[in-house]
């Protein structure tokens, strides 16, 4: 029997308790934790969630050998010896790891100056206060560094505000209506995978699945039509579905009238992306550019699911932002779950500034792109003397982690990693601090995709000596002599603060108290149209003056990559199934279920190389190696190679694919360009 949440679960032996799973994943599903002895035996989805419904992955279904891994930090450690790949640490106690933290600041902040500090995070756990809570308060208050948090949607999301004003799509609950689903640029067997679920729902029902990707992975498999596209080119094909839609008349005159801008000059304007140079462009054959705008222009409801895939590259805010605008071309919004999904975090905003306190910094601070992390260490005047890293994994996850790499080893940069394992960063710390998994706070999550807010509470008992993040910051600022009264706010505080949200009336009812009694609540969302969107009109902005002003065309537009160079290959190094970006590459269990470190390669390509599956190549351009164990096949096109997963390091091994990843910026948001590098390929003997 299930358990209702309590504030004493923790002090229970045995039982069944809900949870949510905090790892960065649009699904957000509710869990159910079996407690016995006090310990954790078994996870499984909770059948009570609406949209998840007790289905989980994996990587998940197996997170006990990762919260009880023999490897997890259960104390404060300080480094002894060098920094890097052989750095040992000696056990130290709280007091002397927060002394040591906050003595170091105070002295920097003393001689350079509060910025001399960096900050830097991500969502390895997607709990609000966690995240963006105490943390952003706490650097508020002392005035450091900002960082931009860009290392994962935001060129995207940027991109998407354009032509819709915000992170509003469908009702992933709806899509389960929808007679053709185009996923795009997302592997969602792997990274959504109850999207999937919903359309096979929808399959039942006669629907159509199309996924277009530049790799024929498990998604392309289980596709009803699989459409391969050169990496980089998708917005070149929407424009040419768009020429169609309008040339042929599929496209819906009322909707357009009355709810969009600038479908006129969009007519105009595709009249040049004809098929045969969209075919040229993104090598798909002129025949499916017709088949794929046809069946779009025909079949109501359709739904895109538009995925992070696409806006990794140096034209990825643009390419989102003109693939959102298809559904408005046949008026696709006014029909239940039809329309598209980029992301949905907006319908759930809570109060930002009540839960980050931005009125805490009394100066304002240069702001440094997470992308951009080893320049910002290498090359800033005047420099950043301390790292805080927390959430995240950046000597394995960023790009150009030879950058990276060098940046860390800096003799007198003063770092600290607060992380649950001795990650590839946290080797480069002066200081080790052992955090708690989400199962042991007390936070609240909601979803970037589906329209559930949840709320956690602790479960169990905190691993050894390690604390939460809250807690962390809770006390440095008590030992940086920081009186502010939100710098002592308790967990339900912060909760209660940031879901009180005049702002956004979807969440009104969804409260700390509501949450208590079921764990979950769905915003009060209403359908996006009849209504007006937060673009400057008011409607779905298809000519945008407002990127006209910054620089951009108004118009959806198709821009070429931007790497130059002579290497023979586009390198996708993307996530795989068992890891969640680096989560879990450090778990054996996991390592397990995912073998090896692969590269996928069209098989004539290998074999001009002289490789057959289950060689090792070494993988290079003039950003660094790597070695990969080759899979040649037909499910890459020639010219592209595909990696999956962010993979730890171990004795020998050169696995780290972002030595290869360029650290140029996309097109918006200061975004990621993981997938817009070139590399090139050879036999290792
Ligand atoms: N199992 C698992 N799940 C995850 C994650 C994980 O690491 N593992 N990570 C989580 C996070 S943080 C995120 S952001 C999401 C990311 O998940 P997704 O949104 O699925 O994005 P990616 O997996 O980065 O890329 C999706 C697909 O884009 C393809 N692709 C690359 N370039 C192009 C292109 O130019 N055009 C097209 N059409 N396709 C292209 C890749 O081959 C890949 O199949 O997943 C989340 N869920
Ligand atoms: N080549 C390539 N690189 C990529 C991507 C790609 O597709 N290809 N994807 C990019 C994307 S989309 C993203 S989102 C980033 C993600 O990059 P990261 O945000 O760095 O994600 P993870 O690698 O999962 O690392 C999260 C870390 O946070 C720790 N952690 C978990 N919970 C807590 C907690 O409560 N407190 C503290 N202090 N630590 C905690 C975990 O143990 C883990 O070490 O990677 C990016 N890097
Ligand atoms: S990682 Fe995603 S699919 Fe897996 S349990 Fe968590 S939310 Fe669900
Ligand atoms: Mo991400």
């Amino acid at each position: 029997m299930r358990t209702t949440m309590t504030t004493t679960m923790t002090e229970e032996q045995q039982g069944i308790f809900p949870a949510v799973c905090p790892l960065d994943c649009p699904d957000q599903c509710g869990l159910l934790l079996h407690k016995e002895d006090g310990k954790i035996v078994k996870i499984e989805g909770d059948p009570d969630h609406p949209v998840t419904q007790g289905a989980i992955c994996n990587k998940v279904r197996n997170m006990t050998a990762r919260i009880y891994d023999d490897k997890r930090l259960q104390y404060p450690m300080k480094r002894v010896g060098p920094k890097g790949e052989e750095a040992s640490f000696q056990r130290i106690s709280w007091d002397e790891a927060l002394d040591t933290i906050t003595s170091r600041w105070k002295e920097l902040i003393a001689s350079e100056g509060p910025e001399a500090i960096l900050p830097y995070s991500f969502y390895g756990n997607m709990g609000r206060i966690g995240t963006e809570g105490m943390d952003r308060r706490f650097f508020h208050r002392m005035g450091a560094s900002r960082l931009l948090y860009s290392i994962c949607e935001s060129a995207g999301t940027e991109g998407y505000k354009y032509t819709m004003g915000g992170s509003y799509g469908t009702d992933p609950e709806d899509t389960v209506h929808a007679k053709l689903i185009i996923m795009w640029g997302i592997n969602a067997v792997s990274t959504n995978m109850h999207q999937v679920m919903l359309a096979e729902k929808a399959r039942k029902n006669g629907a159509q699945i199309i996924v277009i990707d530049a790799h024929k992975n498990q998604t392309g498999r289980w596709a009803d039509w699989f459409i391969p596209i050169l990496p980089g080119t998708d917005a070149a094909l929407a424009l040419g579905m768009m020429h169609i839609l309008f040339a042929e008349n599929l496209t819906d005159q009322a909707f357009l009238e009355q709810y969009t801008l600038g479908y006129e000059e969009l007519r105009e304007h595709v009249k040049s992306y004809d098929p045969a140079s969209v075919s040229e462009i993104t090598g798909v054959p002129v025949e499916d550019i017709y088949r794929l705008a046809r069946l779009y222009g025909e079949t109501s409801p359709s739904f895109i699911r538009i995925g992070n895939g696409i806006q990794h590259h140096d034209n990825g805010g643009m390419c989102v932002r003109t693939i959102a605008c298809l559904p408005a071309l046949t008026g696709q919004w006014l029909h239940q779950g039809g329309g598209a999904i980029k992301g949905n975090g907006a319908y759930l905003e809570h109060n930002l500034p009540a839960l980050q306190r931005p009125d805490l910094r009394k100066k304002e601070a240069r702001q440094i792109n997470m992308n951009l992390l080893g320049s910002a260490l290498l090359e800033l005047d005047p420099p950043i003397h301390a790292l805080y890293v927390y959430n995240s994994n950046p000597a394995l996850v960023a790009p150009h982690a030879n950058k990276v790499k060098e940046g860390l080893e800096r003799e007198d940069l003063f770092t600290v990693v607060h992380d649950l394992f001795l990650t590839e960063t946290a080797k480069y710390a002066d200081i080790v601090l052992p955090a708690t998994s989400s199962f042991e706070n007390t936070d609240f999550y909601r979803s970037y995709w589906h329209h559930y807010v949840h709320l956690q509470l602790p479960v169990i008992a905190p691993y050894g000596e390690s604390k939460a993040n809250v807690d962390v910051f809770r006390l440095l600022a008590s030992m940086m002599g920081y009186e502010d009264e939100a710098l002592r706010d308790s967990d339900e505080d912060m909760v209660r603060q940031a879901l009180y949200h005049p702002g956004n009336p979807a969440i009104a009812e969804i409260t700390y108290d509501a949450l208590l009694d079921t764990g979950f609540m769905k915003a009060a969302t209403t359908p996006l149209f009849p209504g007006k969107l937060r673009t400057p009109s008011g409607k779905i902005e298809l000519y945008s003056a407002d990127m006209a002003s910054k620089g951009f065309p108004a118009l959806p537009t198709y821009v070429p990559l931007a790497e130059v160079s002579d290497l023979p290959f586009m390198f996708i190094p993307a996530p795989n199934h068992n890891f969640l970006n680096s989560t879990f590459a450090h778990n054996e269990k996991h390592v397990r279920m995912e073998k090896v470190p692969k590269l996928h390669m069209h098989e004539d390509d290998a074999s001009a190389l002289g490789l057959a599956s289950g060689d090792l190549a070494r993988v290079w351009n003039e950003r660094g190696e790597c070695e990969l164990v080759v899979m040649a096949g037909r499910d890459v096109q020639r010219g592209v190679a595909v990696s999956q997963g962010l993979w730890a390091d171990s004795p020998g091994s050169k696995t780290r694919v972002n030595v290869l990843t360029p650290d140029r910026v996309a097109d918006m948001g200061g975004g990621a360009t993981f997938f817009s590098g070139r590399v090139g390929v050879e036999k290792l003997t």
